[in-house]
């Protein structure tokens, strides 16, 4: 007899749903697992259509938990079929004795919180009740067909099928007119099965996909080589890579190499016969369309070298949305198809489909009889088995109701309003833009490790913070809104299915950032959840601390270049680091004219560059302080960022140089940058601008001068400045704020780097001076209105958001951004970084308002 009242209670005998029945059992809790079919496997169970096959090699998509497997299972091919991987599972579970903990054929209708009970109540297609402490869906991604939304489809009196739902005993099309609907994954490895076998095949394309040959063998000798000699390197190597399979990362970009060297890498990751590796190859693939244009290419003359016929080739090669945007296939002779006599292409969006009818189809103008059709036209993906079922949480609000505009969730794991709910790969985390296995593993142990933690400290319920919701969203929309993703009508986006809301449903900041942060969340404390229970209460509102994504990445490769630390160089030996650098880095956007020329510094004549927009003059003027400590930089070294505010704001910036420590100490460069604004102002006609509309502009170091001249300049009658843009700048050498200890390690400019700046620049006392430290000034009244941009990783944030409330306490006018995600340096990285791209466009609109209404 089942048990009514369990622990957990689990949706799904698909791989996640099998494991996690395993460490449910193996931690002591009861568990029942209910399957709507009736055996195990999930999407391998349902999605029998011919040519099914998982596109990630059996090397990496395989469990990991019981390492015995690889040794008694042998796979037989590179990429395993349908069956295989049934077989797969069906052995695990015999093996496991998962059998006899799940309840096959029983589906989920209902499941709601009760709030005093502090448990799930769960209603059964059976009629079964059963209550539970927690409630988790195991129930995938792509596991309900979406509607064929198609006139006329329940008209048709033939045979229907859907790939989805493909019956057990399979189809024999041989001697029949096949009809296949859509052009997806599914469509693609079942098409050349169909083909061999129909006496007539009609395909209905409304978007062709980007597809690639598996290539399809005995698994790859190297990988297998890799796996067997250190099991647990690989598989970490895994479980912290970008997509859960361990690969070589990309070093170039896919702009920086000739269109015949671009091609050439393709070709080799062609040949690999692996699904990620073609967006692998380069690393801007998929955040810049130019870049991702160039595979677009690639794969493209592929479809032509293998297509005979030209129309035909054209219609099948993707042109409206980038690689990888739609879900990439991997086929066996898909395209060869099209050369096969008995085979027709239609592309609908040219003649659209008027109706499914009793005998066939009808379409622009044409009608043609059909022996069967099968529809292979996708799933509500992600949100949809989650939806499905009837889940109310707290104050009777349903998930459904709760997700109309797009699902909510923190961690892509829990929602708030739900209690001890639970999804395993649901929206918000990496699961189809991931190796699943990788995903469905994490999750498990994931929700395992809280379980056995509540019940370890006592606690009945866990709940996500609103607040911590709330970050998630908008950092997953961070990492959307830097790729290509939101361009493309794709199912990844809920743009398949009518009137489901537009969002990028997976989190696309990588497996390894998303384990980090999952991590990191349990283990300080359950940031961002509350618990409770037994008169207890942990309340931990987080957030985890969420880099924007392209930083990270940048910080990931740096840590693997081991570079020096600055402070243990020589400044000599510091600058000439700096200036290395700086012929690697992108050069920034073309703007209208760049002039260089010398201006009478304090103690004699220094460089600096004119920056002319490309429209016609006069424009206004801003005099800009470049960054490096005061010891490091020069005139042009913020060169890509002084192109992108003059091209942006339209306006003209003049960047000066200054001299620099420890040659010359404080106050010389503060000397300097004060001599260049009166130089600037006197001459300002002459450059190009107009002389009564002068800002001043600097980053770091920079923003320090830029700060100290805007108060020497109202203290010293003029010039009037409209305004002052102070990015991540020094304001108080005096003393080390908070954000010292919070971001002093590990994010470029760190404690130690900036007290080898401070200790080369001025001496203790002079830091004291409101020339060094502005935020010291007895009076910020009557200051130009300011924009301070700070960032959330920078040590000297504090200092930034503390000098922009002191303006605003003195009445200034004052706009303070604090870039989230963002690290010292990472604003300035034009054209590496897209993250900066929005708080650029802040800053250059931040300068037109100083200029506006002139
Ligand atoms: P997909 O990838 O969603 O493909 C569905 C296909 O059906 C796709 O070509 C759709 O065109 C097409 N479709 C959907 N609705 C229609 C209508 N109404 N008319 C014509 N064509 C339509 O699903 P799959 O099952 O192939 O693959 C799902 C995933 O399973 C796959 O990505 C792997 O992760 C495994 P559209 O592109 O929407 O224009």
């Amino acid at each position: 007899m089942a048990e009514k009242d369990v622990d957990v209670v689990v949706v799904g005998a698909g791989f996640a749903g099998m494991y996690l029945l395993h460490e449910l059992r193996k931690q002591g809790f009861s568990s029942r697992v209910l399957e709507a079919g009736d055996d195990v496997g999930g999407t391998w169970y349902w999605n029998r259509y011919p040519g099914a096959r998982c596109d990630i090699a059996t090397t990496d998509y395989q469990y990991t938990w019981d390492p015995e497997l690889l040794d008694e299972w042998q796979w037989s091919e590179k990429h395993a079929a349908q069956p295989e991987i049934l077989r797969y599972a069906q052995y695990v579970a015999k093996k496991h004795d998962l059998y006899s903990g799940i309840d096959f054929e029983v589906r989920v209708d209902k499941a709601a919180w009760d709030d005093s009970a502090k448990k799930w109540t769960i209603h059964t297609s059976t009629g079964e009740t059963i209550t539970c402490r927690h409630y988790v869906m195991a129930t995938g991604c792509l596991s309900v067909p979406k509607d064929p939304d198609i006139p006329g489809t329940d008209r048709f009196k033939g045979n229907v099928y859907v790939t989805g739902r493909w019956p057990h005993e399979g189809v024999d099309f041989t001697g029949q007119r096949v009809a296949v609907i859509g052009t997806g994954s599914s469509a693609i490895q079942s098409m050349p099965h169909i083909a061999s076998q129909a006496k007539q095949l009609v395909v209905f394309q409304r978007t062709p996909n980007f597809s690639m040959p598996a290539f399809n063998g005995p698994q790859p000798p190297d990988r297998v080589a890799r796996l067997k000699a250190d099991r647990i390197a690989y598989q970490n190597e895994a479980r912290m890579s970008p997509t859960g399979v361990p690969m070589e990362m990309a070093t170039v970009s896919a702009l920086a190499v000739s269109r015949e060297e671009a091609f050439a890498m393709l070709e080799k990751s062609w040949r690999k016969g692996e699904l990620l590796q073609i967006g692998a190859t380069f690393t801007d693939v998929g955040i810049n369309r130019a870049a991702n244009e160039v595979v677009c290419d690639f794969m493209r003359s592929k479809i032509h070298e293998v297509v005979k016929d030209p129309e035909t080739a054209e219609t099948l090669s993707p042109r409206g949305h980038a690689y990888g945007t739609k879900r990439p296939c991997m086929d066996t002779n898909y395209f060869e198809v099209f050369n096969m006599p008995h085979v027709r292409l239609v592309d609908i969006r040219k003649k659209p489909i008027t109706s499914i009818t009793e005998t066939g189809i009808d379409f622009d103008g044409e009608s043609i009889e059909f022996d069967s059709i099968v529809y292979a036209t996708g799933f509500d993906a992600m949100t949809g088995a989650i939806v499905n079922v009837d889940i109310t949480g707290k104050n009777g609000l349903t998930l459904k109701k709760k997700w109309e505009n797009g699902p909510l969730t923190y961690l892509g794991l829990t929602t708030v309003g739900f209690p001890n709910f639970y999804m395993i790969t649901g929206p918000g985390s990496p699961s189809v833009l991931s190796n699943m296995m990788v995903s469905i593993e994490q999750h498990v142990e994931w929700i395992r490790d809280a379980l056995v933690d509540m019940r370890d400290k006592g606690f009945e319920t866990i709940e996500p913070t609103a607040a911590a919701e709330e970050d998630w969203r908008v950092h997953c929309t961070d990492c959307a809104d830097i790729t290509l993703f939101q361009d493309t009508n794709s199912w990844y986006m809920g743009a398949n299915v009518p009137g489901k809301p537009r969002v990028l449903l997976p989190y696309i900041g990588g497996v390894g950032r998303y384990r980090r942060i999952c991590t990191e969340a349990m283990q300080r404390g359950f940031l961002g959840f509350e618990l409770q229970g037994n008169g207890k209460q942990q309340l931990n509102p987080g957030p985890v601390r969420l880099m924007q994504p392209d930083v990270e990445m940048m910080l990931d490769v740096m840590a693997t270049l081991e570079l020096p630390p600055i402070e243990a160089m020589s400044p000599a030996e510091a600058r000439g680091f700096m200036d290395a650098s700086a012929t690697m880095r992108a050069p920034g956007p073309d703007v209208g004219e760049i002039v260089d020329g010398t201006f009478p510094g304090a103690d004699g004549d220094l460089e600096y560059r004119v920056y002319r927009p490309a429209s016609a003059g006069p424009h206004p003027v801003v005099v800009y302080y470049h960054g490096g400590g005061w010891v490091l930089g020069s005139h042009t070294s913020d060169d890509p960022l002084c192109r992108d505010l003059c091209k942006r704001a339209d306006v003209m910036i003049i960047s000066v140089n200054y001299r620099h420590a420890p040659e010359a100490r404080f106050p010389a460069a503060v000397d300097d940058a004060w001599a260049a604004l009166q130089w600037v102002a006197k001459n300002a006609s002459v450059l190009g601008g107009k002389p009564d509309q002068i800002a001043v502009a600097g980053w770091s170091a920079g923003g320090n001068l830029a700060a100290v001249v805007a108060q020497m300049a109202r203290d010293n009658g003029g010039p009037k400045l409209k305004g002052q843009l102070l990015l991540t700048p020094v304001t108080d050498g005096s003393r080390q704020s908070a954000s010292y200890i919070e971001n002093g390690e590990g994010y470029v400019l760190t404690k130690n780097v900036m007290e080898w700046f401070w200790n080369h620049y001025a001496s203790a006392e002079d830091r004291k001076s409101v020339k060094a430290s502005p935020l010291l000034a007895p009076s910020l009244a009557n200051l130009p209105p300011a924009m301070i941009v700070t960032g959330q990783f920078d040590p000297l944030r504090d200092e930034g958001n503390a000098y922009a409330h002191a303006l605003a306490d003195a009445g200034v006018p004052v706009k303070r951004l604090q870039a989230r995600g963002h690290i010292h340096t990472s604003i300035t990285m034009v054209d590496m970084l897209p993250s900066g791209q929005s708080v650029r466009a802040h800053m250059a609109s931040g300068l037109r308002e100083f200029f506006a209404g002139e």
